[in-house]
């Protein structure tokens, strides 16, 4: 194939004891299951064998021979007598739906079980023995018993029919071409392993904003074409979803309306539910963005949100589908002149209300932060603020604010930060990592779900070290107790380099570079500053003066928003009491946010000591700084990454650095020409 396998690109481990030890074991395998996820493990344990160690095992359906023991790994369902025969009832009661086991047998030398309770957990079992023995992990005296954390894991694919992707950064979409489903199957084949390999269990594969083709997606006219895609799907255990556009009985149905409690609107749906199932029996459900930048929602029929969820839901809950609604709603066209409505408000004053109202079927799917990706946000208030509502949170793992695959940025780090958030919704320790696991509310349906950075690009993300983002999304949406630094490590292993130097360098870049682009872009919270539309690059007064409610107000005296209760917009009252109090104050409100909570003054002192100009102006000579630092550190670790990877990834670092300094500079003048204050180390400003 001409595109990179990321970290399922076996190459022979180079370690000869430990691929002698290992040989004993993966010489056979033994599926005990007929069924397509045995299947499916066994071909990926055959395939991964085959390279790491250098032979192809042998496969066989057939138990022991005799009553002799013999090596090998055995792969089956927990009923199965083999594999009740290794593993205990204790074990079994651990495990979940999508749960597995793996375990080296004590009394027999050599022989691993790979035993789960349905299909699914069978195959993430045997991508993680393949895990297992890339990172080189002791095969003689193995023990796990895992279960993902959330139930839902899901990709967000901005793919349009045309073939691009809205803030795609990989290349056109894997999904569609000239306004048709793809019939490069293979790829999407070869996608749904590395999915699966991470634990994803659902793809929404065309884009929120539901425009022109993509409306027609839920008929006939595409079903058949889409069913093949699901098939693919099906055999890893991830479902297809859809977006949908909320006025689609206007524009397919041609019905006069489509309010969600017109009959023949219902009517309609439950017909197009139907059929969908007809074509693809385990469908996933919709994902819905109404009300939201132009996209048609139930308030166009004088409806809430919750009356447009509950008619979907009822439409797929026969078949066991689910709504997907998005929180993203908020009004688009503020006049910039009015300081009283504030877009961080928005999202929790429209669904604080409706919680509880939403059918058992519905879950709302909210961005991590109340605006919008930035690089730095505080946690939004729904989460905790919603307490009898399932949930998903959204996060971007494309990087639309955060450097487009072009600058350097390692999500992970943002996102556990947004996970261990203690919302006090139930007491300490309520954090959003307990909500998005639907354990401090009892959710039936929880989880994750990011908006993908992948692509057709060569190597699926533009950037190579941007793979390390999708990789750590999904390992954080299957277990969030794993660190940022361990899956760094992990990815970098299986996907890029063993040589100890290497991988040490290439974590510490990965850990570093969140904080060093945020340094070189907006400050302390603020966010935006960005050139309009694109999002790329600065332009501090980009959307200043436009209708999207983005606001720094800066002027010659302070900058950012007063979102206190006491003076304020009132959005720090829409958390529980400790968070409310810790924002509402200067003096309490964690610093990286400051400007997103208050107004300050340019002559304020931080706690560094610094006053906010100057501080402002360190992290921005900082920050162009330490991205060059990273290309440094890349040059030192040439001889160990494949050449053609190197020298991508270099030429991704030289653009970064221009990138930096032109965030540097363009910032650091607009507000020395705002003060008139100087840098007090004399540093160059233009
Ligand atoms: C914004 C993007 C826009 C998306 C929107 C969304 O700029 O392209 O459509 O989010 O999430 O960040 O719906």
């Amino acid at each position: 194939v001409d595109y990179s396998l990321c970290w399922l690109e076996y190459s022979k481990i180079d370690d000869e004891p430990y691929r002698e030890k290992l040989s004993k074991v993966v010489k056979n395998i033994i599926a005990v299951g007929q069924d397509k996820f045995t299947q499916t493990a066994v071909e990926e344990l055959k395939t991964a064998v085959t390279s790491l160690v250098g032979f192809e095992p042998e496969v066989s359906k057939e138990a022991l021979c005799g009553d002799n023991p013999i090596s090998g790994i055995i792969v089956g369902n927990v009923t199965d007598a083999l594999i009740m025969k290794y593993i205990s009832d204790d074990e079994i009661q651990k495990l979940d739906e999508e749960g597995y086991v793996i375990k080296s047998v004590k009394e027999n030398p050599g022989l691993v079980v790979i035993g789960s309770k349905n299909g699914h957990g069978l195959v993430y079992g045997a991508f993680s023995f393949i895990k297992h023995i890339q990172l080189k992990r002791d095969v003689e005296e193995v023990h796990i018993i895992d279960n993902p954390k959330c139930k839902l894991r899901l990709l967000n694919h901005w793919d349009n029919m045309d073939g691009t992707v809205e803030r795609g950064y990989a290349g056109r979409s894997i999904f569609f071409c000239d306004n048709k489903v793809t019939n490069s199957l293979g790829r999407i084949k070869d996608y749904a392993r590395l999915l699966s390999s991470i634990g994803i269990n659902g793809v929404v594969i065309n884009n929120v904003n539901v425009n022109k083709n993509a409306i027609w997606l839920i008929t006939p006219k595409y079903l058949g074409d889409l069913a093949k895609l699901a098939d693919v799907f099906r055999q890893y255990g991830i479902k297809i979803y859809l977006s949908i556009n909320f006025a689609s009985p206007i524009y397919i149905g041609k019905l006069k309306t489509a309010d969600p409690l017109d009959e023949d609107v219902i009517k309609w749906w439950k017909e197009t539910a139907k059929t969908i199932y007809e074509y693809i029996p385990d469908f996933g459900g919709f994902l819905v963005k109404a009300d939201s930048e132009f996209n048609p929602g139930p308030y166009k029929f004088g409806r809430d949100h919750a009356d447009g969820a509950n008619m979907l839901a009822e439409a797929l809950a026969p078949y066991g589908g689910i709504v997907i609604w998005r929180c993203f709603v908020y009004n688009c066209t503020q006049d910039w002149r009015d300081t009283k409505t504030d877009r961080a408000k928005a999202a929790y004053d429209i669904f604080k209300p409706l919680d509880g109202k939403f059918a058992e079927n519905v879950v709302l799917q909210v961005k991590y932060g109340p605006m919008d990706f930035q690089v730095r946000e505080p946690v939004s208030p729904l989460f905790g603020g919603l307490e009898r509502t399932n949930q998903l949170i959204e996060l971007q793992i494309t990087q639309e604010y955060t450097g487009q695959q072009i600058d350097l940025c390692y999500l992970a780090t943002m996102w556990k930060e947004v996970l261990e958030f203690d919302t006090y919704a139930k007491g300490p320790e309520s954090k959003v990592k307990y909500v998005v696991d639907g354990t401090l509310f009892n959710n039936k349906y929880s989880g994750f779900a990011g908006v993908s950075n992948v692509g057709s690009d060569k190597n699926w993300t533009g950037h190579w070290l941007a793979q390390a983002n999708l990789y750590a999304f999904g390992m954080l949406a299957w277990d969030h107790s794993f660190t940022p630094e361990e899956i760094a490590r992990e990815w970098c292993v299986r996907a890029l380099t063993n040589d100890p130097f290497a991988v040490e360098t290439i974590v510490s870049m990965l850990m570093r570079s969140w904080r060093v682009y945020e340094k070189y872009t907006a400050p302390l919270g603020i966010g935006w500053m960005v050139t309009p539309h694109t999002h790329y690059g600065p332009s501090v007064d980009g959307y200043e003066y436009s209708k999207w409610g983005t606001y720094h107000r800066a002027d010659t005296k302070a900058i950012g928003i007063d979102r206190s209760v006491k003076s304020g917009t009132g959005f720090a009252g829409q958390y529980h009491r400790e968070n409310a109090a810790m924002f509402e104050s200067m003096e309490t409100c964690p610093e990286e946010l400051l400007l997103f909570f208050h107004r300050v003054p340019y002559d304020y002192v931080l706690k560094s000591g610094e006053t906010l100009i100057q501080h402002i102006y360190n992290t921005h000579f900082e920050g162009a700084e330490e991205a060059e630092k990273l290309k440094e550190d890349w040059v030192k670790i040439k001889d160990y990454i494949r050449k053609d990877i190197y020298e991508d990834v270099l030429e991704r670092f030289n653009r970064q650095i221009e990138n930096a300094k032109e965030w540097r500079d363009v910032v650091n003048s607009y507000f020395y020409r705002k003060t008139g204050i100087p840098d007090k180390y004399g540093r160059k400003i233009y």
